[in-house]
């Protein structure tokens, strides 16, 4: 319950990072979400992958819409900055504070129905103008706030707790990322940390616009036989493509793999993500391939899952428009008011 605080004492021999915090400073208050929803294994993902890369807390901003998912940023980094903005209108908050400081880390969390349902034409317009961000959505196929209904991604035939089958086609969030001109795309499962984890480590560290697609089983409506975002289901389609290895330095790498067998691709922050392949064909850097590569399998049924696309030199929308690098907040005046010349100039040359 959130009306109990969580104690702040741990242990004093708690492991510390290279910024001197324990994995508990990056953890929020106690969640509310039901027991075992895959949101909650989410959470525990991007507390790690933080903890892991050493992220000073007040250096992030997280924010959301509305849903379960989109309660999830009370959970975890408790110590930075968040707004839980109105259904399906993350996308336009974030760039709008992304665009007014482009020095914190921007945090999009939220859920299939937040984004593919209400939100579809936010998301897919934050996509397409290449926002500096890790853009995360918490898909488990129904709008599970408000008790099961299914969302835009829930699969044509799969069937609700009570019975009723999904007649509308669904939208693949991935497919539709890809097409829009995000350049870091993946999608995981809630429950495989050790896929998600590095997969938001690079997300962090891509300085573009990421995306992953987490399918994350909502146990209260979405988790029986029927459902195609059931833990059973996934288990069991499950086709990951490749593992994602998060390394920071070149030195750090280390060979012993057969030649072919891993791809290390150089991010433009010069940290490495190293690709150890498990389909032969797939080709993470080749961004049609992997549209067709997508689409073929989930004909099949398939959850395609791993690094699914990285263009490792993305463009952000701050170098599409040639803005300012200072954060407003630290503009001066002088900055801030160039005078009634400068403005008479102006003014002239719309004439
Ligand atoms: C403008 C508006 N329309 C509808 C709602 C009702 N509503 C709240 S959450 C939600 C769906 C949430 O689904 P999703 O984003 O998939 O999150 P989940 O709860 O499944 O994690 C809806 C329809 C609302 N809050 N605001
Ligand atoms: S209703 Fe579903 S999505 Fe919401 S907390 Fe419960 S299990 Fe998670
Ligand atoms: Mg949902």
């Amino acid at each position: 319950m959130t009306y109990i605080a969580k104690p702040r004492l741990h242990h004093p021999t708690l492991q510390r990072n290279q910024v001197g915090y324990t994995r508990r400073d990056y953890e929020g208050a106690i969640s509310t979400l039901c027991a075992g929803c895959g949101h909650d294994s989410i959470s525990a993902a991007i507390v790690q992958a933080c903890f892991e890369l050493d992220i000073e807390p007040h250096r992030v901003a997280k924010l959301s819409g509305i849903g379960c998912s989109s309660k999830t940023p009370d959970y975890f980094l408790g110590n930075s900055h968040g707004f839980n903005s109105v259904h399906g209108r993350m996308p336009s908050v974030l760039t709008g504070a992304n665009l007014a400081n482009r020095e914190l880390l921007y945090l999009g969390v939220s859920g299939d129905g937040d984004s593919a349902s209400i939100g579809m034409g936010q998301f897919a317009h934050v996509m397409r103008r290449g926002v500096n961000m890790v853009y995360i959505v918490e898909n488990n196929g129904v709008y599970g706030l408000t008790k099961g209904q299914f969302s835009a991604t829930a699969d044509a035939g799969s069937k609700s707790k009570r019975g009723v089958v999904n007649m509308d086609a669904p939208i693949d969030m991935v497919s539709i990322a890809l097409q829009l001109g995000a350049t870091y795309v993946g999608r995981s499962f809630s429950g495989d940390k050790a896929q998600l984890v590095p997969l938001i480590k690079g997300a962090i560290e891509h300085g573009g616009a990421a995306f992953i697609d987490v399918v994350s089983p909502c146990v209260a409506f979405n988790n029986h036989p029927g459902s195609t975002k059931s833990y059973d289901y996934v288990r069991e389609h499950n086709e990951a493509v490749n593992r994602i290895d998060f390394i920071e330095t070149r030195a750090e790498i280390t060979t012993g793999y057969a030649p072919g067998a891993v791809v290390d691709v150089q991010q433009h922050d010069g940290t490495w993500l190293r690709l150890r392949k498990i389909h032969d064909d797939y080709d993470a850097t080749d961004r049609i391939a992997a549209m067709n590569y997508i689409a073929r399998h989930q004909a099949r049924g398939e959850v395609v899952t791993g690094l699914l696309f990285v263009d490792p030199e993305p463009h952000d929308l701050h170098a599409h428009l040639n803005t300012v690098a200072t954060p407003f907040n630290a503009l001066g005046e002088a900055d801030l008011c160039p005078g009634a010349a400068a403005l008479e100039a102006l003014n002239r040359s719309m004439r």
